[in-house]
């Protein structure tokens, strides 16, 4: 599967609940969820090697890894964690989360490319689960 491209948000569900199992404050979900609401994600693959931009007007992340190799990032709440990205089927990569310290509830995400073309994004928090549809620019 080849992720690369330019992709912006076609639907969302549960971000602010996602939010709100981490603990983030009413105050900094709602700024969230209104940024959240427009992101725009690039992202370039060279074989099993990934790079993940995904920009907001308050946020905006950089993640480059290697599917079956453990890298460090942040959980969408801004903690940092070790990642461990894999191929759960040949066009959907399943990430676990770890913090990095400290606790919380079980984090990771998942990135799936279906036969129409659109990126399914899954985020989870413990046994909340966020689903963000992308589609090419
Ligand atoms: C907090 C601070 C900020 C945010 C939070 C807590 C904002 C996070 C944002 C996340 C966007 C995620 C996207 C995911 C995707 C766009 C805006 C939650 C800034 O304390 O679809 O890939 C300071």
């Amino acid at each position: 599967a080849d992720f690369s491209g330019k992709w912006t948000m076609k639907s969302s569900e549960n971000f602010e609940e996602l939010l709100k199992a981490l603990g983030v404050n009413v105050f900094f979900r709602k700024m969230a969820v209104a940024a959240a609401s427009s992101p725009v994600v690039e992202i370039s693959q060279q074989g099993e090697e990934l790079s993940i931009k995904t920009s907001t007007s308050v946020r905006t992340t950089n993640i480059s890894f290697t599917v079956g190799q453990c890298f460090s990032e942040t959980t969408v709440d801004g903690r940092a964690c070790t990642s461990f990205p894999r191929w759960e089927t040949d066009s959907k990569i399943s990430c676990e989360q770890t913090l990095q310290k400290g606790d919380g509830p079980k984090t990771g995400w998942t990135r799936e490319l279906t036969n129409d073309g659109e990126l399914i994004l899954t985020m989870t928090a413990g046994d909340v689960v966020c689903t963000r549809v992308y589609q090419k620019e």
